[in-house]
């Protein structure tokens, strides 16, 4: 997959997208990232993205020239266009799943106090927010979107980490878990787990994470 990001802060995703997981992912040619500097696509010698809001109040607008002429310039047939506000639908991991099956994304992240509405309208395929909080701009949220998405393309994640993952899936949270020592400072690992009895773990723990989610996030059993 190829995803493009259109930012006025390129130098924030240095370092998030060079470890790990992703890094494996971009050396393998599994995802082709491509960061790009809006200031590139205007034309004066201050390198203007923004303007006031035509009507008045505060704040200052992303203008739509450079946005329209990046834009266009960075998408192709199969690219689904994206741009990052709290206004967006909220990105979960039903949305990554989604973005994992279509073609490449153009990731256009904010600023400001937001975009001329014509770029929205022209130019957008979608618009998802991370979540109901403020931001100081979408350089962040996009790298959480290139997170999510990249680890859910074929062949990323290992069959371990796959498949761990699918039970994740289900909708409730992990089940707890311990590893050695199975005494420390006091605290013991329950005889359930070091019985060696796999059927009685099993169903151990599918409870465990049903009592685990109804307490800490009932909403994802509705
Ligand atoms: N999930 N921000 C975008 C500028 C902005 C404001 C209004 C469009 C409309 C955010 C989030 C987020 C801060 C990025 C404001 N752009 N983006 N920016 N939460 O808080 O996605």
């Amino acid at each position: 997959m190829k995803i493009d990001v259109l930012t006025l802060f390129p130098a924030m995703f240095a370092g998030p997208l060079d470890e790990s997981i992703i890094r494996r992912a971009r050396d393998n040619g599994l995802l082709e990232l491509k960061i790009h500097q809006l200031r590139d696509w205007t034309h004066d010698r201050h390198k203007t993205v923004d303007d006031k809001p035509f009507g008045g109040g505060p704040g200052m607008l992303l203008k739509p020239e450079p946005l329209f002429e990046a834009i266009e310039s960075l998408k192709r047939k199969t690219t689904r266009v994206i741009l990052l506000s709290p206004a967006g639908r909220k990105f979960d991991q039903d949305i990554a799943r989604e973005l994992a099956q279509a073609g490449d994304l153009l990731l256009v992240t904010g600023h400001y106090e937001g975009f001329d509405e014509r770029v929205r309208e022209e130019l957008t395929d979608d618009e998802l927010s991370i979540g109901d909080y403020v931001l100081t701009n979408g350089a962040l949220p996009a790298m959480v979107v290139v997170d999510a998405v990249t680890r859910l393309l074929p062949g990323v994640l290992g069959d371990d980490e796959s498949s761990r993952d699918e039970s994740f899936s289900h909708g409730l949270l992990e089940y707890p878990q311990w590893t050695r020592p199975a005494e420390y400072r006091g605290m013991k690992v329950p005889d359930i787990l070091v019985s060696g009895n796999h059927a009685e773990i099993e169903k151990w723990r599918r409870e465990q994470a049903k009592l685990r989610t109804e307490k800490q996030r009932p909403d994802l059993l509705k």
